[in-house]
């Protein structure tokens, strides 16, 4: 359906553009007329007993709303609704519903009059538990270089494509030892996205995301079964799924002198074919600062995090701890060297010229595990920025180790980073009071290409403030976005393909629209509303709204609002383990 030609002009860089448009409920609805009434917005996976329970009205519904048990038809609960606000990003009017009340595990209705019945409300202790265990499972379903079996894959099983033990040396790679054309191994790995290349930046924040994960809950993690090839193996299934695409970040190091190539890729885009269809050269692409530094962090944490595992895996934690020191030298030697994209390749860029947060975020990782005044000194704590992470700006990732491991730093510096990263979760916590729909993404910025990893990002630093405050609005503030990304949301999607009861059907990614199964892969969030709408060009299908959170369309050409990327998915990973682990 698409032409070699559409995927030849996407540009995977995610961009950071604002402005906006009306994807109406009914245009997505199957049933229905441009006249049908709006149904409540909530969170279609379901809600912790303990947890923040809200809702979003629509601005015609009456001032009740009841909570009716399914089944039985009781009342469990009445209540006023909120006035009418307009939340901006969406241009609408909206009336909100607190029913925390609700503690009582079951499935329920949310009625109002003048409102259709809500979808399922449900409560449930283990609300996230097969939410994150999907998220998870989504990196299993998008590895390099293997075949997924049926009985691991199920009706998504597909042939090994791009071994890459034959990857070319570019002429923008080439080294005296590596001259251009020199055939290198550099298997596994993750798919980054929609398309089939291996990015080294956008590897970076996630396996520290999901790594931090493990690192914080790891009892939810420890309980969890994967159903992957290594279930029942050695090690815990998320350090196995990690470990994947750390074996192939390690060879996309030059052994020589420490430096990282910034990508694996095709010269263009593949087409829209299985793995196993693709044809055509793989090269590894210019060293980069950005990306040697990402690679420097990621081992050092790492190295951390693997070495109560020595029995297991004997060596890999120096061996990562060396390549870290290894990169991190070669940054020094070559600070500025960032990216371009060479004449010949077109795939996505991932270019980024602010490289201080890199240099922050990897001096940080490698001051936690070796203790080194030298990192510390590299890092001026002090004038460090602390913000929502992103593949491009890291800073926050620093803050989050120094947060998790400040029982290792000397007491001002645990104080520094106790008061920044909690005064962040209190300036996120106030955008979420201050909402008209409960939520932090306010911001004409937040509206991104990746909005939805915005949010969840947004809400994985409310988590790390939480976990030093015991806040309980910095945890409901990140419940609030969860709940969004879950559907409610002015779209009433749940932006999670095969989760939730209105799902994405037609996601940008190559094997959902290419292996002739009708469900798309389970398990992965898209991007989300992105009123950039660069793909609008590529699509026979217009944006129904320039509105921030109404610019979405489910529709496989969308490379700018539907589209899977791995470093969307580590914080849904991240978000919902989280709450399932927090949340009292
Ligand atoms: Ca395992
Ligand atoms: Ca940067």
């Amino acid at each position: 359906m698409n032409t070699p030609a559409f995927y030849l002009s996407m540009a995977l860089r995610r961009s950071r553009r604002f402005p906006a448009s009306l994807l109406t409920f009914a245009a997505l609805s199957v049933t229905a007329g441009a006249a049908q009434a709006q149904a409540a917005a909530i969170n279609q996976v379901g809600y912790l007993p303990g947890g923040a329970k809200w809702a979003a009205l629509p601005a015609g519904a009456g001032d009740e709303f009841r909570l009716v048990r399914v089944g039985s038809g009781d009342v469990v609960l009445r209540g006023r609704l909120g006035r009418a606000q307009t939340w901006a990003p969406a241009g609408q009017l909206v009336r909100l519903t607190d029913f925390s009340a609700l503690t009582e595990p079951g499935e329920y209705e949310l009625r109002a009059e003048g409102v259709p019945a809500s979808p399922r409300v449900r409560v449930a202790a283990d609300a996230y538990a097969a939410l994150t265990a999907a998220s998870l499972k989504a990196f299993y379903f998008n590895r390099a270089g293997v075949t997924l079996e049926p009985r691991h894959a199920g009706r998504w099983a597909r042939p090994a494509g791009h071994p890459d033990t034959e990857v070319l040396v570019h002429a923008s790679a080439a080294s005296e030892k590596r001259p251009e054309g020199t055939r290198i191994s550099s298997p596994k790995g993750w798919y980054d996205a929609g398309d089939y290349n291996k990015y080294i930046v956008n590897s970076g924040i996630t396996v520290y995301t999901l790594l931090a994960a493990w690192e914080q809950f790891p009892a939810l993690f420890k309980a969890q079964k994967l159903d992957i090839p290594e279930s029942g193996n050695d090690l815990p299934d998320v350090l196995d799924e990690v470990l994947w695409n750390l074996e192939w970040m390690l060879t996309m190091q030059d052994p020589a002198d420490g430096g990282v190539y910034h990508k694996l890729t095709n010269k263009s885009f593949d087409g829209n074919q299985m793995p196993h269809e693709t044809r055509g050269e793989r090269y590894v692409v210019a060293k980069s600062t950005a990306a040697t530094l990402d690679f420097a962090a990621v081992m050092a944490h790492a190295s951390r995090v693997f070495k109560p595992f020595e029995a297991q895996r004997p060596g890999l934690s120096a061996r990562m701890q060396q390549a870290a020191r290894d990169a991190w030298r070669w940054a020094q030697a070559n600070p500025k060297a960032v990216y371009r994209q060479p004449a010949d390749i077109k795939t996505g860029e991932y270019g980024d010229a602010k490289l201080d947060d890199e240099f922050a975020w990897a001096a940080a990782e490698l001051y936690i595990t070796t203790g080194e005044a030298s990192y510390r000194e590299a890092l001026a704590l002090e004038k460090q920025p602390i913000g929502v992470p992103s593949w491009s700006d890291v800073d926050g990732l620093a803050w989050m180790s120094l947060a998790q491991n400040s029982g290792k730093l000397p007491k001002a510096d645990a104080e520094l980073v106790a008061r920044r990263v909690r005064g962040f979760g209190d300036e996120l916590a106030a955008t979420w009071r201050a909402s008209a729909y409960r939520l932090t993404m306010q911001a004409p910025t937040d509206f991104v290409w990746g909005s939805n990893a915005q949010a969840l990002n947004q809400a994985l630093m409310l988590i790390q403030a939480y976990r030093l405050s015991n806040e309980r609005a910095q945890l409901d503030a990140a419940q609030s976005v969860l709940d969004y990304v879950l559907g409610r949301n002015p779209l009433g999607m749940s932006y999670v393909t095969g989760i939730g009861q209105r799902t994405p059907l037609h996601p940008h990614h190559r094997p959902s629209g290419a292996d002739g199964v009708e469900p798309p892969v389970p398990g992965f969030i898209v991007g989300g509303p992105n009123p950039g709408q660069q793909d609008q060009k590529d699509c026979p299908v217009r944006y129904p709204s320039k509105q921030p959170a109404l610019s979405y369309i489910d529709h496989d050409c969308s490379y700018a609002a539907n589209e899977v990327a791995i470093n969307w998915n580590a914080p849904l990973v991240y978000v919902s383990a989280a709450l399932q682990a927090l949340t009292k």
